[in-house]
């Protein structure tokens, strides 16, 4: 008699390098250069999705242990701080070129997330998502946490046999558990096109304030000129008001091509922290890098200091993946005692995390030098260091 195994084929080797990848600890790089801290080892990867989302587990329906619905990257994740446990959306990319959102979580930020039990299945609106990503979550002081994400579906004006030409807006969730999702409007602006929209998290003259890229085309932006702030009255009816552009692109910067605000900012005594991606065009691809500046708390239009240059830019294996030399961020997590979680995707295929502090973030944006538009700007900075450096090397 033959006994039937009530197990697919390597299933035992399967759930084992999956507990082994997650529960992997991750030790703190050993360079750093003060700013921030890196990790080993990225914290999430399509590795990490669980066994039960891509293999059918019945030896009877899956005889040679195929792995069925795969996953193909896991990255640019929004982040929370979620009832004491580090909480990120992430953006997860099937096989299918599809992506949706998976929420994950650890209790120290840094390594051993595990996803909840199901991926996100996004309410609609009456014109469906055809891909969906880069999340930022935000909780308002109006006690809603916002999921405001980029939803693309095909432009229905794209000429026959044209089957890419796209049209990305920001589709937006609101919660107060985490759990029940409820779909609002998406964002009605006045460019063709927006990604990389966030809320500020609390009222500014009674509106909500909403951080918004314009751009002319999917790609492109064109005459959209940089990082906007608009206003809305009601986010059931998102409809943005007197945008104006807050921090814009700049030639033969690191933020020439496009730019994006990352997550939300963070408030501290000094002004608002912001963290974005600033795109530059090289003979190799685009290449993206973070950045930071600050905002004035009394006007949050108001840039009141921007360091020269990028926070992070992709080194080792963070320039490979899908879409090579990007760092994108659209999440991070301020705990109460001052430490800062940044989390970044590297090439479109996988998370890591970096931390830092606030004092430390604020001492980066102001007293790292501007950038001063010019080559003998950027000497005169060093010129300046080593001035004031005499007698001390
Ligand atoms: O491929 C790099 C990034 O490209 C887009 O960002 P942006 O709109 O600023 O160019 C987004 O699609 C993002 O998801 C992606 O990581």
């Amino acid at each position: 008699m033959t006994m039937t195994s009530t197990k697919i084929k390597n299933q035992d080797n399967i759930l084992a390098e999956h507990k082994k990848l997650i529960q992997r600890p991750n030790p703190a790089a050993q360079h750093t250069n003060g700013i921030f801290q890196r990790y080993e080892h990225p914290i999430i990867t399509a590795g990490h999705i669980p066994i039960h989302w891509r293999y059918d587990l019945n030896p009877e329906t899956n005889p040679f242990g195929l792995e069925r619905i795969g996953v193909n990257a896991a990255f640019n994740a929004g982040a929370i701080k979620w009832k004491d446990k580090y909480v990120l959306a992430v953006r997860v990319e099937g096989w299918d070129r599809k992506s949706f959102f998976a929420f994950a979580e650890s209790d120290n930020g840094i390594d051993n997330f595990h996803f909840w039990d199901t991926p996100l299945c996004l309410p609609q609106t009456s014109e469906p998502d055809v891909n969906a990503y880069d999340m930022r979550l935000t909780l308002h002081e109006d006690g809603y946490v916002y999921g405001i994400f980029c939803t693309e579906r095909k432009d229905p004006n794209s000429p026959d046999g044209d089957t890419s030409a796209a049209i990305a807006n920001a589709g937006i969730i609101r919660s107060k558990d985490m759990l029940n999702w409820e779909r609002l409007p998406d964002l009605i602006s006045n460019s063709q096109q927006q990604r990389n929209v966030t809320i500020h998290p609390e009222f500014v003259n009674g509106k909500y304030a909403i951080y918004t890229r314009p751009q002319d085309g999917f790609i492109e932006t064109g005459s959209g000129g940089g990082i906007g702030l608009g206003f809305v009255s009601d986010m059931a009816h998102p409809e943005v008001k007197d945008e104006v552009i807050l921090n814009p692109k700049a030639y033969h910067t690191v933020y020439e091509l496009k730019n994006g605000q990352g997550p939300s900012p963070i408030k501290t005594e000094e002004g608002w922290l912001h963290l974005a991606h600033g795109v530059r065009n090289t003979a190799a691809g685009y290449r993206y890098v973070l950045y930071m500046f600050m905002t004035a708390l009394d006007d949050v239009t108001r840039v009141i200091h921007q360091p020269g240059g990028y926070l992070m830019a992709p080194i080792d294996e963070e320039m490979v993946g899908d879409v090579g030399n990007v760092l994108f961020s659209n999440g991070w997590i301020a705990d109460e005692d001052g430490k800062v979680f940044i989390y970044y995707a590297s090439s479109d295929t996988r998370m890591h995390v970096a931390t830092s502090t606030l004092p430390v973030l604020i001492d980066y944006c102001k007293n790292t030098p501007k950038d001063k538009l010019h080559t003998n700007g950027s000497v005169e900075n060093i010129l300046g260091l080593i001035e004031k450096n005499k007698g001390l090397y």
